[in-house]
């Protein structure tokens, strides 16, 4: 069977094709029945509004609903897709699917827990799933009764409490929302097509009647920061989608990004459990990537990525001037799973001594893309797989630039690129900065480095620089 990726980025290409986004490179992008901001803001607005956004680079997303109930077994069968997929992938049917809602009762839930993490591990936002493809809404929706107050006996709204707690603890707050794809309302709409009579309807009354009445409560209720939709299928003509354009624009400050539909490029640009390999050039661009192979909670997914491969990732993800959005999956009782907790723990120890060489940095100022694309392999996309090279990265400030080298030189590091006049140079994790030896000769740059890294992961180096 097509793996559920290769399906969806069918089905992406078809709605592409069909919304006319700006996916058809060089074709003129699809009027927009109505403006977004990014259609009216200027530069000045857009850099003003989207400032912390850039400054924060690392964030929490947090996948969280009914499916942690069965965690990724159905009638005792695991079901070889993501948790959150359970009900697409085993063809659950509505009034099946529904049973699971009763026997929701995180009552370990603590806002507090979950906010405390996320700021530990470094991060600057989190992003909640509010309404996942399976309709289930995890707040009280007085739109719609398939809701965690109305279907659960867990009477309390987990939403309010996480962005109370943000905002008690200074992360900003974001709401993720299935506004195509709805597997238990009449009339969603279902990748792989619906797989019970219950589901079918009107898409458009669906939207009407649900996604946009919801989309105006968690709006007005919440107040979030950023709007992470997901999945627009071809149903997400530009007119239904300009329908949520006029509700969002009455959120200036708000960020969204590009998955909407409708021909509407929203805000951010978001690659999906991969790191371009060199970014998206003078666009803002967020990889959400899990810890382990699933975005909802499954209970026999234990391969975890290693704390070293998800630093890497963020400094990778840093010097190509984008933003992180980790993910974790809590459980059933409102627990998120040691093993993602402990991770992010240990890359908040790394940011507590380096976290300037992240936080409000722009890209690299060298050439080294760290790595080739194959000759041989092919990506998910059929084109040339990227193969990178982990042995450094940098990113940079006024003044700075700050090489994060994961695998240590022997004697010194060198560059024969180096468009910059370095001025001195010390170990971030050096509590003295003491000064290290630079040698520069036009372009060939040598810094001398003491016999031992100061981190097993990454040991930034910086390098003053005359601006
Ligand atoms: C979507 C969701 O289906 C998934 O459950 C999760 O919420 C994730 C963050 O987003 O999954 C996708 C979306 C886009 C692609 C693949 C999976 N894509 O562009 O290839």
């Amino acid at each position: 069977m097509k793996s559920r990726l290769a399906r969806y980025a069918v089905a992406c290409s078809i709605a592409a094709a069909l919304a006319g986004t700006q996916a058809q490179a060089g074709a003129p992008p699809t009027p927009h029945p109505v403006a977004a901001i990014q259609d009216t803001e200027t530069p000045a607005q857009r850099d003003a509004r989207m400032a912390w956004w850039r400054e924060a680079r690392f964030g929490m997303f947090i996948h969280w609903g009914i499916y942690a109930v069965p965690a990724g077994f159905w009638q005792g069968k695991p079901v070889d897709d993501a948790g959150e997929w359970i009900m697409n992938a085993g063809k659950i049917p509505v009034a099946d699917y529904k049973k699971f809602a009763p026997q929701f009762n995180p009552t370990q839930f603590d806002a507090h827990t979950w906010v405390s993490l996320a700021k530990a591990a470094g991060m600057k936002y989190i992003v909640i799933t509010s309404k996942h493809h399976d309709g289930f809404a995890m707040y009280p929706s007085k739109a719609n009764p398939f809701n965690i107050a109305d279907a659960t006996p867990f009477k309390r709204d987990p939403l309010r409490e996480l962005a109370d707690e943000a905002r008690r603890q200074g992360l900003k707050f974001g709401l993720y929302y299935s506004q195509a794809q709805d597997w238990t309302a009449p009339g969603g709409a279902a990748m792989g097509g619906h797989w019970d009579k219950a589901q079918d309807g009107d898409f458009a009354h669906y939207l009407h009647t649900k996604a946009i009445p919801q989309l105006k409560e968690i709006l007005a209720t919440y107040h979030p920061d950023v709007l992470w939709f997901d999945t627009p299928t071809a149903a997400m003509t530009p007119q239904l989608s300009s329908e949520i354009v006029s509700l969002l624009n009455q959120y200036p400050q708000l960020i969204w990004n590009n998955r909407l539909g409708g021909g509407y490029p929203g805000d951010t640009e978001t690659p999906e459990q991969h790191i371009p390999p060199q970014g998206f050039s003078g666009k803002d661009w967020e990889t959400c990537m899990t810890i382990n192979d699933t975005w909802g909670y499954k209970s026999n997914d234990t391969h975890f990525k290693s704390t070293k491969v998800l630093l890497q990732n963020l400094v990778d993800i840093a010097s190509k001037g984008g933003n992180y959005l980790l993910n974790v999956g809590p459980d059933a009782h409102g627990v998120i799973p040691a093993p993602e907790a402990e991770r992010l723990q240990q890359i908040g120890h790394w940011l507590d001594v380096n976290g300037e060489s992240i936080y409000g940095t722009s890209p690299t100022p060298f050439a080294d893309a760290h790595g080739s694309f194959s000759s041989s392999e092919k990506d998910q996309d059929g084109k040339p797989r990227w193969i990178p090279v982990w042995d450094w990265r940098a990113t940079s400030k006024p003044g700075k630039v700050y090489v994060h080298l994961f695998q240590w030189p022997s004697k010194s590091f060198h560059v024969d690129d180096a468009d910059i006049q370095a001025t001195g140079a010390y170990l971030l994790a050096d509590p003295h900065h003491t000064p290290l030896k630079v040698t520069q000769h036009g372009k060939q740059l040598d810094v001398q480095l003491p016999a031992k890294p100061l981190d097993s992961i990454d040991t930034v180096l910086v390098i003053q620089t005359k601006s």
